[in-house]
């Protein structure tokens, strides 16, 4: 399969991550794609083309007009008030404040994000066009009539709302690409998202949509991020109610566990009949995945590999997280060589 990829991806470098009390190199940086694109190329998975221009117009049909301007001045707004640092958020609205966007920088900081571990700085605004450039280079590709592609999307994308950035992401690359099925008259779209983290700006983005089918695989919320959403009784609302599933696991879960939740995906999905499929992926599930708790090994992302492709429907690839960066380009290339063998 083909695999979109932009150099563009490189001008998120962000020096900073907000992780128990310091600032650290972030984790989402930019070998991460470097080295899949490596192993893309050292496998000849097949042809490796940038992505085509899109504009804004596919992003706001899933990103409200507010936050889409919000992020393309963040860090204009930023400079030009005389900060020393990256821009991280540092209030938010809590409980019984009122929920309204306030002009400072600060107070939109807060005001368009959920946490505070993702900083902006110089770039990042347009690395993360460029990400929602690769995934719909890759959706139009796969209505053009490919089986499948590969969105290599960098900065990823599921924890982003309509309206708020955290958990590394800003464009949901992922939800952006369904849309775009959607506006092309694919009836329905089924949204696979196997990172170790919850999908949480997918799921809120088609929540109440029956169309749109959100399921996620991830480490239980009780426990890891992004704690205030994921559980399994979040099964969407009005019409989209029955079209929200959420898998959730202990620390140490293996494949032989993981894949039983794969399994009642994968019977939903075929159950819903969409013509579409984005596989949300990450691979951060990785046994020595550095902020994860799962057990999953490189040979089982072939086997995850081989149980999407029998489901044997159009599918698009857009990469969500993995932070062991020696495994990730095996991994996530594991994932496609499996996917191919089932042809
Ligand atoms: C992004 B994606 C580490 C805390 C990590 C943010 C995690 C974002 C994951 N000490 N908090 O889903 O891979
Ligand atoms: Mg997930
Ligand atoms: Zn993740």
């Amino acid at each position: 399969m083909k695999t979109v990829f932009s150099p563009l991806h490189s001008l998120r470098s962000a020096k900073t991550e907000l992780d128990g009390g310091i600032l650290i190199e972030p984790h989402e940086k930019p070998s991460r794609a470097e080295t899949i694109l490596a192993r893309v190329r050292s496998q000849t998975l097949g042809e490796v083309i940038e992505p085509d221009e899109f504009g804004l117009e596919p992003v706001k049909r899933v990103h409200t007009a507010d936050y889409v301007e919000f992020l393309e001045h963040c860090w204009a707004d930023w400079v030009a008030e005389g900060k020393p640092g990256e821009a991280i958020p540092a209030v938010w609205c809590g409980r019984g404040m009122r929920p309204r966007m306030p002009k400072d920088i600060d107070g939109r900081l807060g005001y368009f994000s959920f946490a505070a571990e993702t900083s902006i700085s110089n770039g990042t605004w347009e690395a993360a066009c460029a990400s929602a450039n690769v995934a719909l280079t890759a959706q139009k590709l796969v209505a053009n009539g490919e089986r499948a592609a590969f969105a290599l999307c960098r900065p990823p994308g599921h924890h982003a709302h309509a309206d708020l950035f955290g958990g590394y992401c800003f464009f949901n690359n992922a939800a952006i690409a369904a849309q775009a099925f959607r506006d092309q008259g694919y009836e329905r779209v089924a949204i696979l998202d196997v990172d170790f983290h919850h999908g949480n700006g997918t799921q809120a983005i088609f929540y109440d949509r029956s169309d749109v089918l959100t399921i996620s695989l991830h480490g239980d919320p009780d426990l890891v991020f992004p704690h205030f959403l994921g559980f399994e009784d979040e099964t969407g609302e009005g019409d989209g109610k029955g079209y929200n599933l959420n898998v959730i696991y202990p620390p140490g879960t293996p494949y032989s566990e993981w894949s039983r939740g794969l399994e009642t995906a994968c019977k939903r999905i075929a159950d819903f009949q969409p013509s579409a499929l984005i596989i949300a992926l990450g691979v951060d599930t990785f046994e020595e995945d550095p902020i994860s708790f799962f057990k999953l090994k490189s040979t089982d992302y072939v086997s995850l590999g081989e149980r999407i492709a029998q489901l044997g429907l159009p599918t698009v690839f857009t990469m969500e997280g993995g932070y062991d960066v020696d495994a990730i380009g095996v991994n996530v290339v594991n994932v496609m060589q499996g996917f191919e063998s089932e042809k």
